[in-house]
Parts: C-alpha cells; sequence; structure tokens
C-alpha cells in the first residue's frame, strides 16, 4: 500500500532552523566549530537534507511550495556561514597583527625610485647627438675574433702597437683566437665586411658604442671601460666632415662654447691619425688644475680609414674614403659629471648613484 502523502510539511521547522543557525553562527570561535556547525545544517546527514527527502511525501501543491521554502532557507544559511567566516578570518587577521611587531599605522620606508647609471646616462646622450649627426647606432660582439680587433684593422703582427691595448685572451678557436675586444673599431670591420657584399653600399654612416675590455687598472684606467665608435665611408668623406662631425658632437655634450683642435697621431687603422682635444670644460680653455694649465683636453682619437682596412675588409681603396673616430665614455662622463676618480662608476656605492641624479 502506497504511503499516505502528508499535507502539513511544518514550514514552521524552517523558520526555527534559520534561528538557531543564526544564534549559533554568531558564536562560533573558529573555523574548525563553523565547518561542523554547516555540515551539521547543510550536510547530507543534516536536518534541511532530511527535510528535503520528504519532499517526495507530500502533495504536488505543498511539495512546490515548501521546495521552494527549502531552497530560500539553504540560501539564507549559506549567507549566514559566509557572514560567519569573513567575521572570523578579519578576527584572525587582527589578532595576528595584535601579536606581531608589525605597525601597520607607520609610515612607510622611502624607496628611491631606479634610475639609470651615470655611465648609461652619458652614453645615451652622446648617441642621441650621433645620431642626430646622421649616425646610426649598431653593436658588435665583446668577445671578438683577434684578427678583427688587430690584424684586419692593419695592426701588423709583431708590430708595438698590438700592446697599446694589452689583451685577455679566451681561447683559440681553430687558427683564429677569440679575446674580449680593446676597443669598438672591430665594429668598423664587421660593417665593411658585410657592407663589402651588399648593393647600394654607400654612404656608410655608422656610430657603434659598446663595452671594451683592457688589462689596464688606475684612477683614469679601468679594466672594462666604454667606448662610442664613428664610421662615415662616401666617395669623397675626408677630414673636414669628421672635424664638422666632431665639433658639433662636443659642442652639443658640453655646451655651445666648445671649440676642438686636431693633434698628428698615430693608429695603425688611420692615416692621418690625429688625437682630438677639446677646450677645457672647466676653465674654457684658461688653464687650471684639470688641463694641467694647458687649455686642452683630450678626448678622441680619429683619423680617415687606412686603405688597408678598406683592402682587408673586401673595399677598393680606389673607390672609397672615410673617416672615423673612437673615444671613451667614461673620460666624457668623468668631465661632465666632474667625477675626480673613473673607479667611482663601477664600485656601485648608493651614496654616489643617488647622488648623481640630475
Ligand atoms: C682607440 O681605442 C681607438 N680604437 C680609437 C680610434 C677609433 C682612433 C677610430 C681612430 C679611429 P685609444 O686606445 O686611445 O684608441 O682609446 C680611446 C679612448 O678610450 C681614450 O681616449 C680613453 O678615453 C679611453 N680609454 C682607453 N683606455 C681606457 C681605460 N683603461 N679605461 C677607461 N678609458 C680608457
Amino acid at each position: 500500500m502506497s504511503r499516505a502523502l502528508q499535507e502539513n510539511p511544518k514550514p514552521q521547522r524552517l523558520m526555527e532552523l534559520l534561528d538557531e543557525a543564526t544564534k549559533e553562527s554568531a558564536a562560533v570561535k573558529s573555523l574548525h566549530e563553523l565547518r561542523e556547525l554547516k555540515s551539521r545544517f547543510l550536510g547530507k546527514k543534516g536536518e534541511l537534507s532530511r527535510l528535503l527527502a520528504s519532499l517526495k511525501d507530500l502533495q504536488p501543491e505543498a511539495k512546490k511550495d515548501f521546495g521552494a521554502k527549502l531552497n530560500e532557507t539553504r540560501r539564507a544559511l549559506e549567507n549566514l556561514f559566509q557572514v560567519a567566516e569573513s567575521r572570523l578570518e578579519s578576527e584572525a587577521l587582527e589578532k595576528q597583527l595584535r601579536e606581531s611587531d608589525l605597525d601597520a599605522s607607520a609610515p612607510g620606508v622611502f624607496f628611491p625610485p631606479a634610475q639609470p647609471h651615470p655611465i648609461r646616462e652619458v652614453m645615451e646622450e652622446a648617441i642621441s647627438i650621433l645620431e642626430r649627426a646622421g649616425l646610426q647606432a649598431i653593436y658588435g660582439p665583446e668577445v671578438e675574433f683577434e684578427d678583427y680587433c688587430f690584424d684586419r684593422l692593419n695592426f701588423q703582427k709583431d708590430h708595438a702597437a698590438r700592446d697599446m691595448q694589452a689583451t685577455f685572451f679566451v681561447k683559440s678557436a681553430g687558427d683564429r683566437s677569440l679575446i674580449l675586444r680593446t676597443h669598438t673599431s672591430p665594429v668598423q670591420v664587421r660593417a665593411l665586411l658585410k657592407l663589402a657584399k651588399a648593393e647600394k653600399r654607400l654612404p656608410i654612416r655608422i656610430q657603434a658604442p659598446g663595452r671594451v675590455y683592457r688589462v689596464d687598472d688606475d684612477a683614469t684606467h679601468a679594466p672594462m671601460f666604454h667606448q662610442i665608435e664613428g664610421l662615415v665611408v662616401d666617395t669623397q668623406s675626408g677630414m673636414p666632415e669628421l672635424r664638422a662631425t666632431l665639433d658639433y658632437f662636443f659642442r652639443k655634450f658640453f655646451g655651445e662654447k666648445t671649440k676642438i683642435r686636431f693633434r698628428p697621431s698615430y693608429f695603425p687603422f688611420t692615416e692621418p691619425s690625429a688625437e682630438v682635444d677639446a677646450s677645457c670644460v672647466f676653465c674654457q680653455g684658461l688653464g687650471c688644475k684639470v688641463c694641467k694649465q694647458s687649455g686642452w683636453l683630450e678626448l678622441a682619437g680619429a683619423g680617415l680609414v687606412h686603405p688597408n682596412v678598406f683592402q682587408a675588409c673586401g673595399w677598393n681603396p680606389e673607390e672609397v674614403q672615410g673617416w672615423a673616430f673612437g673615444m671613451g665614455i667614461e673620460r666624457l662622463a668623468m668631465l661632465k659629471l666632474k667625477i675626480p676618480d673613473l673607479r667611482s662608476f663601477f664600485e656601485n656605492r648608493l651614496s654616489f648613484l643617488r647622488g648623481r641624479v640630475r
């Protein structure tokens, strides 16, 4: 015989359940207690589940009505437990903060914003001025073939000029040695070799900034430093343009009153070669301690590209002419920022680095 369908499902009991849960959830002291409470009210063996199971014994009308009330009650209970859980979490956080040494109301520690290293700033300024003079920046590797660094730049094998740049050797690679490049001039070689094979190759107007390495270490010489190289090659491109470009560069870099002069010098890869001096930025050429009363500071090496270099890099020296220069970025930075010892750039003392903010 089928069971008689109930008509009165006791909705009153749902109100009582909600009342009990409200009181008990307000009183729970831990997440563990709350979990037990939840399972008592909402778990499979909880009273709500029992009432849900009894739905099947109800008349259709009463079933619909009571089913809706059951759902409402379940949602209300879930809300209640959610509120209790948030309360317990914030109580736990407050307790933790109370018991720790952390003073959340103390003023924060000021971390000054990061800023570029002074060498980077100077390097970027130099690059940007040379870009305005029409020289495009390109980059070569710091570990370089010895022959790119020396042989193709017309350094004779046993010539004393090689000793001008004491070299860090990395390893022998077959019949070629790998070294840490001693100057940025091998980037000239790379550009000339590459463009010798290209069509529409002229003019070449490049600059090559980057790190270089020498066995050197004192107040004005570091084992790692930075140079910036310039190279221009065209059918006709000589001293006047070289001079005008460096004149422009130093005026923009140190100020419009800066003058330059060329003194004869020697580099194996340029002929004629010149040492480029700029009027002393401290005394405007009047003579002071920094320029040793001469009024001039030595700032770059320069000259016309040697025919042997063109030849070694696949160009006919009868058809092209070019000029090049190279300067030390640390030297420019020391003068611009008035830093007496170049080693300060590499010690990474925060007081020094912060003091240089401009
Ligand atoms: C050269 O390195 C040539 N490649 C420059 C050049 C390029 C000449 C193209 C002609 C044509 P030099 O050895 O003089 O030249 O170095 C150039 C600059 O690098 C120097 O004037 C100096 O400012 C800087 N320099 C040289 N050695 C050091 C060092 N150990 N530490 C910091 N700066 C250095």
